[in-house]
């Protein structure tokens, strides 16, 4: 007997269909408008060769061996064992770390966007579990935003992710906004996704409303199916990374018109005239007009004139997408877009000004922001210690050593153990043979994964977990007013425990079972997480539990929270409604940042050459830019073995666009597998042409899971296309020291020799115990 149920995910939600205990198929919601293909793909991924199946321990760590080449994390076999030997072994280790070496020795970090689901969130069950137990060196900010979300409360005030309830929503740019000009872009294949997933997908209808109303668009990317083709935007293509030149011009040019919005730089914004001063060039004799951003950007100096006058002359909204700012000095184009909107007029205006992030995320730009949802209880952790997110690598390296970061100067801790779950570094990192140099450190290093993906096969104990479609949950997704039930629609694969089942083992063989479980059961959890929301929001907003769990969603009721910090209040009354900036105003110059005295993000917005660019000297010997963006056919690295993402593969390899004219300068013809390779790595990958994208650039999304040839051998081809190995592991600035995977110089060339098979799906060599 067919039975059908919910499935909520980071893409969307569905319905699968059950028979005998047997997951058939999934198939969209008919109510969803634009349904993720990635959500069918999933059947045939959940009982493949790849997954995890029982506890699995590093050969050489079990035997206590050193690590040797062919023996080192990565390219050791494996030795299953019990889960009463797993768990044996895990609490030991840590109690001995935290024992030799202090409880900052543990990396609970964890980064990572694991599944949808409110109680079974790996990194909060994780993050309870390790602060329960003594503490762990943790990590801050995101592989997303990290430059955005340490420069904006600098300059706008208030938390990082503040600005997504203060910019206009998709419905007031409907209704008011005339010209939108997109860095970066707003493909929909991004808004496929929504973190805790969404009932429904809005963004693709949204951006329909807006052509049919007229809004005009443009796009600024060097990739035009940036945009969607219905909206008939207007492809300005970029030189990657100089979107703050061309910003800068627009700004320079709007100035010496007098077209700037002069009222609100001098009532609402503070230190224009020192940032006036560097764009006229008082200070270093470069005046940033349009023929300057010109001859950086790619883009004519008509058409950054036009621009200006365009942005000045009608109801005008500034959006900036992520990409922009995972970059060499990403922190600029983000306060530079600011500050550009600010001159522009449109800024505090209905549907106009400035936003981040639209399309990149479902719900972005969709609602303010979502009712209270109850989360799983944190429990603080006793350690002070973090590092920012993406110096992982260093950190392992470098232990001890002092960096900056935000005007503070941290001290890299010494890392023993690291624990990760519901994450994946060896996807999201860069330059992964660094990482991989830097993960032979630690003394032991617990993954929980439900796949033999790369991070699995470079730890050294494997506890294997079931997905998100093997347990009992609910999820709320980021701005989306709807809750939508998860029951269990397969049991999990082989031996594998959700996070949770594994953590209350350890916490019981550990002493702290009852803090950690608070005698609940999982079901119970789930339970009291919905009805500790339903009680703060009102029994009568939402039905009770078992309503809820037969109807499978739940419509929360509007979120009534007020708006601090809106630059609507800000242009009506700056000194009423002050915004959380030091000054209280916009800061286009920050005395603050200023004081830091960083060589690489100055007291306003600037240019600086990014160290990998089209016209680095690097490009004589790596002419082309990498663009390794978002995966449409999959999240991040998730479901890169599903059937939507396997189907995209070009001989089994992760497709690479290139345009057609620096392929035919190569010899280079569609369908064939070339080599992409820079200093730090190569990797094979289908070669896709298109004149999509501008000459120079090319693009390969990332996720596909890393596939070393001689696992251990530092700089070995990569089989499969992952990015990671060519991008370089270098911060934005000092001030963020977020991520820069989109600042990387590579070439590309046929491939002669013998294609290899890709064995990134395959399980490691499993041997028995010697
Ligand atoms: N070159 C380059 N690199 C990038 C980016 C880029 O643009 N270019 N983008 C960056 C960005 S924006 C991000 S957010 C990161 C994403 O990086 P990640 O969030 O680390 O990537 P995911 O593939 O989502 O990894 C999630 C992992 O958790 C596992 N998992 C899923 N559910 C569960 C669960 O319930 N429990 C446990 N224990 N595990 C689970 C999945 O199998 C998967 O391996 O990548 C970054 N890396
Ligand atoms: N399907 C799918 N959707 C996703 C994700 C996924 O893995 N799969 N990941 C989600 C996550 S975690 C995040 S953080 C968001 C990320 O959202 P974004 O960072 O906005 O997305 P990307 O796809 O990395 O980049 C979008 C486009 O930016 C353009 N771009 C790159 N560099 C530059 C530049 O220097 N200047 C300009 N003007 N344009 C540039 C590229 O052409 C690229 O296609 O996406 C989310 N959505
Ligand atoms: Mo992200």
């Amino acid at each position: 007997m067919e039975r059908r149920l919910s499935v909520a995910t980071h893409w969307g939600s569905f319905v699968a269909v059950v028979d005998s205990g047997r997951l058939v198929r999934i198939e969209p919601r008919h109510d969803d408008p634009a349904p993720s293909p990635i959500g069918p793909g999933m059947v045939t991924a959940a009982e493949d060769s790849a997954r995890v199946l029982r506890p699995a321990v590093r050969k050489g760590w079990l035997n206590g061996e050193p690590r040797v080449p062919g023996a080192a994390r990565g390219a050791d076999a494996f030795v299953e064992v019990s889960w009463d030997h797993a768990i044996t072994l895990v609490s030991d280790e840590l109690r001995r770390v935290r024992a030799q070496h202090g409880d900052s020795a543990v990396f609970g970090g964890s980064y990572g966007w694991a599944s949808a689901g409110r109680f079974h969130n790996a990194q909060a069950q994780l993050h309870r579990f390790l602060a329960l137990d003594g503490g762990y060196t943790d990590s801050r900010n995101t592989y997303s935003t990290a430059a955005l979300e340490v420069i904006l409360p600098h300059v706008i005030g208030g938390h990082p992710w503040s600005y997504q309830s203060r910019m206009p929503m998709w419905d007031e740019i409907v209704d008011n906004c005339e010209l939108v000009v997109a860095f970066g872009g707003l493909a929909l294949k991004n808004s496929q996704v929504n973190p805790g997933g969404l009932a429904r997908h809005q963004t693709r209808d949204l951006q329909r409303r807006c052509r049919a109303a007229g809004v005009g668009f443009v796009n600024l990317s060097p990739i035009r199916s940036d945009v969607a083709d219905f909206l008939d935007a207007e492809w300005l293509p970029v030189v990657p990374n100089t979107d703050t030149a061309a910003m800068l011009g627009i700004a320079h040019t709007m100035l010496v018109n007098g077209w700037h919005d002069e009222d609100f730089l001098r009532r609402c914004c503070v230190g224009f005239d020192r940032f006036a001063a560097y764009l006229v060039g008082e200070l270093d004799g470069i005046p940033k007009d349009a023929a300057w951003a010109a001859g950086i950007t790619g883009i004519g100096r008509d058409a950054i004139t036009d621009l200006a006058r365009r942005l000045t002359s009608r109801r005008s909204l500034i959006m900036v997408n992520y990409a922009v700012q995972r970059a060499d000095h990403g922190e600029q184009p983000i306060w530079m877009s600011v500050v550009l909107a600010a001159m522009a007029g449109s800024m505090g205006r209905p549907g106009g000004g400035w936003g981040a992030g639209y399309a990149t995320m479902d719900a972005t730009g969709v609602a303010r922001d979502r009712a209270f949802v109850a989360t799983v209880p944190e429990v603080p952790n006793p350690v002070p210690d973090f590092i920012p997110v993406a110096r992982i690598a260093d950190t392992l390296l470098h232990p001890g050593e002092v960096i900056d970061y935000d005007g503070r100067r941290l001290t890299l801790p010494e890392l023993r153990l690291i624990y990760w779950c519901g994450g994946n570094p060896f996807h999201h990192h860069q330059d992964l043979h660094r990482l991989a140099r830097a993960w032979q450190v630690p003394d032991t290093v617990v993954v929980h994964e439900a796949w033999w993906n790369t991070t699995a096969k470079f730890a050294d104990i494997v506890l294997p977990v079931a997905t998100g479609l093997e347990r009992d949950d609910f999820a709320a997704g980021f701005s989306d007013p709807h809750l939508v039930a998860m029951p269990k629609v397969r049991e999990p694969a082989g031996e594998s425990r959700t996070d949770h089942h594994i953590f209350a083992a350890l916490a019981a063989r550990l002493g702290f079972e009852r803090e950690f479980t608070q005698s609940r059961s999982e079901i119970d959890w789930v339970r009291h997480l919905y009805e500790q929301t339903r009680a703060k929001l009102g029994t009568a907003a939402l039905p009770d539990f078992d309503d809820f769990w037969a109807s499978s969603t739940a419509e929360l009721p509007p979120s009534t929270g007020p708006h601090a910090g809106s630059f609507e209040d800000l242009r009506s009354d700056p000194r009423q409604f002050p915004l959380a900036t030091p000054s209280g105003r916009i800061e286009i110059f920050s005395e603050k940042i200023d004081s830091f005295g960083y060589d690489d993000c100055a007291g306003h917005p600037k240019w600086f050459e990014p160290a990998e660019w089209l016209r680095a000297d690097l490009s004589d010997r790596f002419p082309l830019h990498l663009i390794s963006n978002q995966p449409a056919t999959r999240l991040h690295s998730q479901y890169d073995n599903g059937g939507h993402s396997l189907g995209s593969k070009v001989r089994g390899r992760e497709p690479v666009t290139i345009n057609s004219s620096d392929a035919a300068s190569r010899g280079i013809a569609d369908g064939m597998i070339v080599r992409v390779f820079n200093d730090r790595g190569g990797c094979l990958a289908g070669a896709v042409l298109s004149d999509d994208l501008m000459p120079g650039v090319v693009q390969l999304s990332t996720g596909a899971w890393w596939d070393p040839v001689e696992p251990g051998s530092s700089g070995t081809l990569d089989r499969h296309g992952n990015p990671n190995v060519l991008t370089a592991d270098r911060p934005c600035s000092r001030l963020s020291q977020g991520p820069s995977a989109l600042s990387a110089l590579v070439d590309v060339e046929r491939y002669e020799g013998t294609l290899p098979d890709v064995l990134a799906f395959a399980p490691p060599k499993l041997v028995p115990p010697s």
